[in-house]
């Protein structure tokens, strides 16, 4: 085929209507590329005279470079309807609200036990902590439970085989803290216990926080107004509060304390909230300190109850279930 005859007005229909730009690279490597149209003219030129391999191979290459002149236009063009729609639906609407990472809360627990230990904090008490797997000694010889006695069936002990066992509440922190030192002495005790009771109203752990004040001349009165102060501070609210006797065999005289609290019909009922009393004078000999000389009082609570009332949870199970729908209501 002679070079003028070569279709070059095709070309450039075909060029034009090329719709995309993998249509237009399959068109450049059929026109201009090794077994495109343009190289084999060119390949032909050898069997030509010299006049005519000139003439022809000008012809070619100028047919070659307006070819790569209209593929090039072609593909700015497409390249650009390319970008447009890119830019048209891959749009970012920076007005839009960002995506937060979602923000942490504190469980409810550890919000109360921060809510008690802050009050006491306040009222001069160091917070004491210890293991929470205790031997026999800690946890109830000392406390005034002796051996075989029916108080220690109050307590459903998890044991190791080897004796030692699960706290069943933290007076055995107490026990540590009076061991080895003499009064005054004015702590708290928060952290985890265990017993071997599991229901709607019983977790095998829970947390506690038990206080001791033991010095020269303390008495029932300031153990009466150090918890009606606490309680103010932790509900927020004033009370009737009243010494409801009960046996405790680490305290003489023990106590429920109860408050009245108001029910949503405008009645009341008294509720339980902490248990206390004066330390037992065995209990401070046990730990080296003269009960003839000092006296002390102790009281101890269940962070759940607690929390229960505060935050007006009803199941106790709710707790621990780490249900996100009700942990995310105490941010
Ligand atoms: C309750 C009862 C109480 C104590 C805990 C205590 C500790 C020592 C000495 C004497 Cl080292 N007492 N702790 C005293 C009375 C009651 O807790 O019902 N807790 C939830």
């Amino acid at each position: 085929m002679a070079v003028d005859q070569l279709n070059l007005d095709n070309a450039h229909a075909r060029i034009q209507a090329a719709d995309s730009l993998d249509a237009l690279e399959s068109l450049r490597v059929a026109l201009l590329g090794k077994q495109g149209v343009l190289t084999a003219e060119l390949k032909r030129l050898g069997g030509l005279s010299p006049e005519q391999r000139k003439q022809q191979g000008e012809a070619i290459n100028r047919l070659k470079g307006e070819v790569g002149h209209a593929l090039a236009v072609r593909r700015e063009v497409l390249e650009a309807e390319v970008l447009a729609r890119r830019l048209a639906t891959e749009r970012v609407d920076v007005t839009l609200p960002g995506r937060d990472a979602g923000v942490g809360g504190l469980h409810p627990v550890s919000r109360a036990l921060e809510r008690i230990t802050d009050i006491f904090a306040r009222f001069g008490y160091d917070v004491a902590e210890g293991p929470e797997v205790e031997d026999d000694w800690h946890n109830f010889e000392a406390l005034n439970f002796p051996p075989d006695h029916p108080a220690r069936a109050m307590h459903d002990t998890f044991y190791f085989p080897d004796g030692r066992l699960l706290r069943t509440h933290t007076s055995p922190v107490q026990i540590r803290a009076m061991a080895g030192r003499q009064p005054p002495l004015r702590l708290i005790a928060p952290g985890k216990v265990y017993r071997s009771d599991s229901d709607q109203t019983h977790s095998p752990m829970f947390h506690q926080v038990e206080g001791l004040v033991v010095g020269e001349g303390i008495t029932l009165a300031d153990l009466k107004g150090t918890l009606a102060a606490f309680l103010r501070g932790f509900f927020e609210r004033d009370f009737e509060m009243r010494f409801k006797p009960t046996y405790f065999p680490f305290v003489e005289p023990g106590a429920d304390v109860v408050i009245r609290w108001q029910l949503p019909d405008g009645g009341s009922r008294w509720l339980e909230v902490l248990g206390a009393g004066m330390v037992h004078p065995a209990v401070l000999r046990n730990c080296g300190i003269d009960p003839e000389r000092y006296s002390g009082f102790a009281f101890g609570m269940g962070v759940e109850r607690l929390a229960m009332l505060r935050y007006g949870v009803t199941d106790l199970r709710a707790f621990f279930e780490n249900d996100v729908r009700f942990l995310g209501q105490f941010r």
